[in-house]
């Protein structure tokens, strides 16, 4: 285990945690590096200036429930039992960083995201969403008053002025004698990427940069890729996912549509009030009719030409749901300037995975290749941590319960023992990885059968490559990230790296035994193994 450097002390004041968590947030979407930014988000970019961006971090799981669960108690999905989405509530009564900052005396709270199918512990003051939450006029449930039960309340708005709201009104109300964690948690970018109705049609004009590998076909590498179902053109829903009004599609046409015909904007449609639905409807109708244009005009014949019509459409939703994100970012920030508070607050933005935005023909994530396993993540805290730095140092979301004690004074080794995550602290001045930082990072994911189809599978990451096992065609994916960024050749077979899978392939075992993987996980076939929250 690392050692970091204590900095807090016991005469030292503790600092405020604000820990900001959107829902599938790409780190190709952060906004905060011109050249791979594909809009202009000024508060992330003043974030990050102020702060550190940590473009080498990584998820356990790629999935929600299972990477909220990793964050909570600084533990891989085995040893906390929250393997993937729905199998069994999270089990509260395990430790979390919420319930040690409390015994170290801060007072916290969390409002929006929560996703564990339980009842939060460890926090003094909840209002979380129903499961995956709502874009329009969310519902929040919340311990009723009488502390009998829960009630849900639908809030009129859009989710992420919503939950913003909540926030800057705890902080209003909080006991200033004490410091606090506030977890803000954003439904926001998540599917089916409804945008706040000023921001629709904002990334009109925007220069999108199509993926190189938007139409890749999975050559040379593990069949289960075709096997996939989360690709932009086969995958996507024409009518919910990209909200094209069918009722204004010509009879002649609509046969040429080809679509899954799912439907879960209709639930959002659902909630509007008649100003969200005439904005919907306004925006909407126009790319219905362009669709509709270019149909006529034969333009989307070709399914190439088609899947980058979807593309298209699905980035600009995409992109505009972030932009209330933004906004957040900046009216918290805001909050903490003006009423002192910047200087003290460890602030705290991440993701809950990576996302794919059509690189490899893909959206959503599960994979351990890049898109999907990398996580937006930026850390500011004037003074302490170092200001306009991009740290490639090789982190992962179990650090971030470490790390938050660590700042907070509160890493004794009662709470240590629980933690498989390292201090992120030593990265702080500087980005810069230390001599004895870690090599490699584990990964696993286990949710199939499941929504997608992406198969179970576990893996490494090191500075310079990616190694995966396919428990279920015992296949293995080695890429070399440094000739290959995009991942489109699979050395596994390669010859040329027969010495490096070797030695990647005893770092595995030598990872899954330190992390106390049992022999079952992820499993190939069969039902999903279930594990038993420990933290010996
Ligand atoms: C929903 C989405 C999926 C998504 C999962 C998990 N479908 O089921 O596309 O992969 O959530 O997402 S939807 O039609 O209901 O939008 S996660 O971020 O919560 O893990
Ligand atoms: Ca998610």
């Amino acid at each position: 285990m690392l050692t970091a450097p204590v900095l807090v002390s016991a005469q030292e004041k503790q600092p405020n945690i604000l820990f900001i968590i959107s829902d599938d947030h790409a780190y190709q979407a952060l906004g905060t590096n011109e050249k791979d930014s594909p809009t202009k988000l000024p508060n992330f970019n003043k974030l990050a200036k102020e702060g550190m961006v940590f473009d080498k971090s990584y998820c356990t799981n790629s999935i929600c429930g299972p990477s909220r669960a990793s964050i909570l108690t600084g533990r891989h999905s085995h040893k906390n039992g929250f393997v993937f989405n729905g199998q069994k509530p999270f089990d509260g009564s395990q430790p979390t960083y919420p319930k040690m900052l409390q015994k170290a005396g801060y007072q916290t709270a969390l409002f929006g995201k929560w996703h564990l199918e339980s009842n939060p512990t460890g926090f003094d003051q909840w209002e979380i969403f129903p499961g995956q939450g709502s874009y329009y006029n969310p519902d929040l449930i919340s311990p009723k008053p009488n502390g009998k039960g829960n009630q849900t309340v639908r809030v009129p708005g859009y989710a992420t002025d919503v939950i913003t709201d909540k926030a800057i009104d705890w902080m209003d109300k909080r006991d200033k004698t004490k410091p606090f964690c506030l977890v803000v948690g954003h439904k926001a970018p998540h599917r089916p990427w409804c945008p706040a109705p000023r921001h629709m049609g904002k990334t009109d004009k925007l220069k999108l940069k199509m993926p190189a590998n938007l139409h890749d076909d999975y050559a040379n590498r593990p069949e289960f890729l075709k096997k996939n179902q989360q690709t932009v053109g086969k995958h996507m829903a024409i009518y919910s996912d990209l909200k094209v009004l069918k009722e204004q599609v010509p009879a002649d046409i609509q046969p040429k549509i080809v679509s899954p015909g799912y439907g879960w904007e209709m639930g959002e449609l659902n909630r509007m009030d008649a100003d969200q639905k005439k904005a919907w409807y306004d925006h909407y109708s126009k790319r219905t009719a362009d669709l509709v244009k270019q149909m006529k005009d034969g333009k989307l014949n070709d399914p190439k030409a088609f899947t980058e019509w979807k593309w298209r459409a699905y980035m600009k939703d995409y992109l505009e749901t972030i932009m209330a994100v933004d906004d957040s970012i900046g009216r918290l920030m805001n909050y903490l300037d003006k009423n002192n508070l910047s200087k003290d607050t460890l602030v705290i933005y991440c993701g809950d995975q990576g996302f794919y935005l059509g690189e490899h023909g893909m959206y959503d994530k599960r994979w351990i290749m890049e898109e999907s396993f990398r996580m937006p993540l930026i850390m500011r805290w004037p003074g302490k941590i170092a200001q306009g730095v991009r740290s490639k140092a090789i982190v992962q979301n179990i650090d971030y319960a470490p790390t938050m004690l660590q700042a907070a004074g509160a890493l004794t080794p009662e709470n240590k023992s629980t933690l498989q995550g390292i201090p992120m602290t030593p990265l702080f001045k500087t980005g810069q990885a230390p001599q004895d930082w870690r090599d490699a990072i584990y990964y696993c994911f286990y949710e199939n059968p499941g929504e997608h189809n992406a198969p179970r599978h576990d893996g490494l990451r090191t500075d310079r490559y990616t190694l995966g096992h396919i428990w279920t065609s015992d296949e293995w994916l080695l890429f070399d990230n440094k000739k290959d960024p995009t991942q489109m050749k699979n050395v596994a077979n390669d010859p040329a790296y027969a010495t490096i899978f070797e030695g990647l392939k005893k770092r595995y075992e030598e990872l899954r035994k330190d992390y106390k993987v049992p022999e079952n996980a992820p499993g190939s076939k069969g039902p999903i193994p279930q594990f038993q929250a420990s933290w010996d």
